[in-house]
């Protein structure tokens, strides 16, 4: 790829200038936060010119756009990533370390963008660096928080979250467009009007409304001269945009609107194992969806003018049931703006909508209560009751007499709005995120809009960008990889991977590849000593367990492991021990009081064991503060063993899992999610798979749970990790703090089981995949060829296959390519 503003001295001089322009500075005085600026700006100019060219070329071609509707998107810094894309990161290295500075140091610059909670927001930014790099004209849909994920800091072992003002100095990569702004109206009441032909209109009055305001951030495919964009809304209030019409008198209201306007784009909800129902939240989902929509029919419009041509040309894919009150903001744009008919704006609707869904969770599933929703959204809400109204009818037609049925179908039930059923109803395709996972929505969670509509599911197992997660996560790797292959293929073609299996035999690869992994654990090492003050031997097996703290994702069946193991190593301080270092990284959320005494007794844990001198440093935990995408780039590089180990059927999908192995680590994990693809792939003998199957916890939980005392009565190993929960011994002394997880583990209460989520049942189970793990590393060549075998293995889950499949199977867009000759710089 050709772009003249890479030329070292070209680029150099657009660096200087800028250092020059935004700080008044030589680049010898600037601070690395003011050449993280001029460099960034070097680099957005370059981009302009494709992002202008990409502009170009799609009006041209005219092509399907696919709008990825999302409250999320974890996209992780942007510097790298955008110059690995470009194919200029190495170039621009040099030519920076020619003026004496540091890309490295620069790229730690930049906050960390942290509009997500976890995997489904990532999932969001990893598919959006695939649309780009596959050419499909794409727009990621979202909202610019002012604050993003909460900054965790530990503190006497407790998380303590701090906010995270990340554009507190500005963003260099985002466009602010006001030329595009939509108004966003909530509440009031809706008065039917009919014109001279007889004709119905509804209007909304007395309402509140916003000003949506659109930033752009540049999304740059790898080496096509793509980019594509994720949109953004602010919020303003609307009186910012009428000076001339505002009437001073109305000073109240002007307050009111800024008021309104500063809380809906106030905060991403650090929350993602519960709905709250919380009004804002709603107001969050509604206002970046209704700009989203507008804009999108906007454009449509000036380009095509015959609305009833949109499914042609358009296609909005819901992230989870979040933004499913697009189906409804469709709907109300052509019935009460485009003046269409129900029948036909149903039709529109239903070809333009998909749901994906991310959880089977109970707890998880969006509802609303009525008369919440129904006041501040009233004419989404009538367009709601008369979609259910006439589902309603239909699933009637089709049971005769069975008001069971209506009951688990309906929409609106019990006082709420169900939005996994409205996005059900009105989507044309609806897929789970893993082929286990899928098949669970098929056979239990949805079974009833399965049996009814079986021809709109559909599996789309997850993947991953390469790009992120192997290139700019591990050079090293990446650079050993392209030797290995003879060829940079892989970038964009995952399923290259698998040319790797040619050097399974061969000692002098396999003593390369480790070497690699080596360095990998200094570097996490240096990083734990200086955030951790912790001492961690790069020569201990790292097994590694980073996401988002949940009850069924399990941290506490791994911690009450390392407490077991200790007790082993006290116990027989002569017994063969391979040294072993137990990483975690979470974020529980704010209010989620359980998973934050989990994240304590580990700290608590490490504290006693890597304090005490008696066993040589055999065994060290640590907790790695603020778990983000940028710490999980090293980390992941990092990893020996991959820790995936929730209750089988509660993990839609993972895809850590896929990060660990991509960069060599083997899952030790329960038959869950896509480790159930990562075993087919990678063979049953190269993972430690454990524990109780999903039909086995189904089961369960289908009669009752079952009995964990008999557990605890009967292993005195497993009895004696549980009541050092409440004998002091991780706590100074003290006896109940953590006596809640004590009774978690044994003890009904109220409406939940003892042991839910099945770790007593599963840990001796997990206790032999962990001795097994162990025993397998200390034959260094078998354990090297099992870690290599796990990246030649990866190709599957490339989100660029994930995302080739929602083009075949659910979007049909066309591909578009940008001829380098061209191009005018
Ligand atoms: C749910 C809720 C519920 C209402 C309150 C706010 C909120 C925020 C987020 C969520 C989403 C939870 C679902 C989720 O994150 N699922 C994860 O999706 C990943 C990508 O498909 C998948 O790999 C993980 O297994 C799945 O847990």
């Amino acid at each position: 790829m050709y772009n003249p503003r890479f030329e070292k001295d070209v680029f150099k001089r657009d660096v200087r200038n800028n250092v020059k322009t935004l700080f008044r500075k030589e680049v010898e005085e600037a601070t690395p936060q003011q050449l993280f600026q001029a460099v960034s700006y070097a680099v957005k100019e370059a981009i302009i010119d494709d992002w202008l060219a990409t502009q170009k070329q799609y009006e041209k071609d005219d092509p399907k756009t696919v709008y990825y509707m999302s409250m999320e998107f974890l996209l992780g810094r942007a510097l790298g990533n955008n110059l690995i894309n470009m194919t200029a990161y190495k170039e621009v290295k040099e030519a920076l370390e020619e003026m004496g500075i540091d890309l490295n140091v620069i790229e730690d610059q930049e906050p960390d963008p942290a509009l997500g909670n976890g995997g489904l927001g990532r999932l969001a930014a990893c598919f959006l660096d695939s649309l780009a790099t596959l050419g499909y004209a794409s727009y990621g849909c979202g909202i610019r928080y002012r604050y993003g994920m909460f900054k965790q800091k530990i503190r006497d072992g407790y998380q303590v979250e701090a906010p995270d003002n990340w554009l507190k100095d500005g963003n260099p990569f985002e466009l602010r467009r006001p030329e595009y702004a939509k108004e966003v109206r909530f509440g009031g009441n809706i008065r039917v009007e009919y014109d001279e032909t007889g004709k119905t209109h509804f209007v909304q009055e007395n309402y509140e409304s916003v000003m949506a305001i659109p930033y752009d951030y540049p999304i740059v495919g790898y080496g096509n001269h793509i980019v594509n964009t994720l949109r953004i809304w602010d919020a303003e209030a609307i009186v910012d945009f009428q000076l001339d019409s505002f009437d001073r008198g109305d000073y109240h209201k002007a307050v009111e609107q800024e008021n309104l306007a500063k809380n809906i784009v106030e905060v991403l909800y650090p929350n993602d194992n519960h709905i709250a129902g919380k009004e804002l939240r709603l107001k969050q989902q509604y206002f970046f969806v209704s700009a989203s929509i507008q804009a999108a029919i906007t454009k449509f419009k000036k380009k095509h003018g015959d609305i009833s041509k949109l499914p042609e040309k358009v296609t909005f894919q819901m992230n989870d049931t979040h933004p499913t009150v697009a189906v409804a903001e469709l709907m109300r744009i052509l019935l009460d703006e485009e003046n269409l008919g129900w029948n036909e704006a149903w039709d529109i609707t239903t070809k333009c909508c998909a749901y994906t869904n991310h959880t089977i969770m109970a707890e998880a599933l969006e509802k609303w209560p009525i008369d919440l929703f129904s006041r501040l959204l009233p004419r989404i809400y009538q367009i709601i009751q008369e979609i259910d109204r006439r589902f309603v009818e239909q699933v009637r037609a089709q049971y005769p007499g069975n008001e069971e049925k209506v009951k688990k179908m309906a929409i609106l039930m019990d006082g709420q709005v169900k939005m996994a059923h409205l996005a059900i109803v009105a989507g044309y395709s609806v897929n789970g995120v893993a082929k286990l996972h899928t098949e669970i929505l098929k056979n239990q969670e949805l079974k009833d809009f399965y049996q009814m509509m079986p021809e709109k599911f559909n599996n789309k197992t997850n993947g991953i960008t390469q790009r992120r997660f192997l290139m700019h996560a591990n050079p090293l790797l990446a650079d050993w990889v392209t030797e290995k292959l003879g060829t940079k293929e892989w970038i964009t073609d995952l399923s290259k991977m698998s040319g790797l299996k040619e050097w399974l035999d061969d000692e002098e690869a396999l003593k390369e590849f480790m070497t690699i992994k080596f360095k990998n654990k200094e570097r996490l090492a240096a990083y734990i000593k200086e955030h951790n003050g912790v001492e961690v031997d790069p020569r201990s097996i790292f097994d590694v367990q980073v996401k988002r703290l949940h009850e069924y994702k399990r941290q506490l069946l791994n911690i009450l492991h390392v407490m077991y193991l200790y007790n082993q190593i006290k116990d027989h301080p002569e017994m063969s021990f391979y040294p072993k270092t137990y990483v975690f990284g979470a974020k529980a959320s704010a209010g989620y009081i359980r998973a934050k005494e989990i994240i304590k007794l580990i700290n608590s844990v490490a504290d006693v064991i890597n304090n005490d001198r008696s066993i040589n440093g055999k065994l060290k935990v640590v907790f790695i503060e603020d778990y983000r995408v940028s710490n999980a780039e090293l980390i992941f590089a990092a990893a020996d063993i991959s820790e995936q180990i929730s209750t089988a059927s509660k993990e839609a999908s993972g895809t850590g899992n896929m990060k660990f192995m991509m960069n060599g680590a083997p899952t030790l994990g329960t038959m869950d999610g896509a480790n159930v693809e990562i075993v087919d792939e990678v063979g049953i003998d190269n993972a430690f798979i454990f524990g109780l199957s999903a039909d086995e916890v189904i089961n369960y939980e289908q009669n009752g749970g079952y009995n964990p005392y008999d557990i605890y009565n009967n292993d005195p190993d497993i009895r004696r990790v549980v009541d050092q929960l409440v004998d002091g011994t991780y706590a100074n002394g003290d006896k109940e703090m953590y006596r809640d997880l004590y009774n978690s583990l044994l003890n009904n209460q109220g409406g939940a089981r003892a042991d839910m989520y099945f770790i007593l049942k599963d840990f001796r189970s997990y206790a032999d995949a962990q001795a097994r793990a162990m025993e397998a590393y200390k034959d260094t060549d078998k354990w090297a060829k099992m870690a290599l075998k796990n990246t030649a293995c990866c190709g599957k889950f490339s989100a660029d296959r994930t995302i080739q499949e929602y083009v075949d199977d659910i979007w049909h867009l066309d591909h578009v390519v940008i001829n380098e000759d061209e191009l005018e710089y």
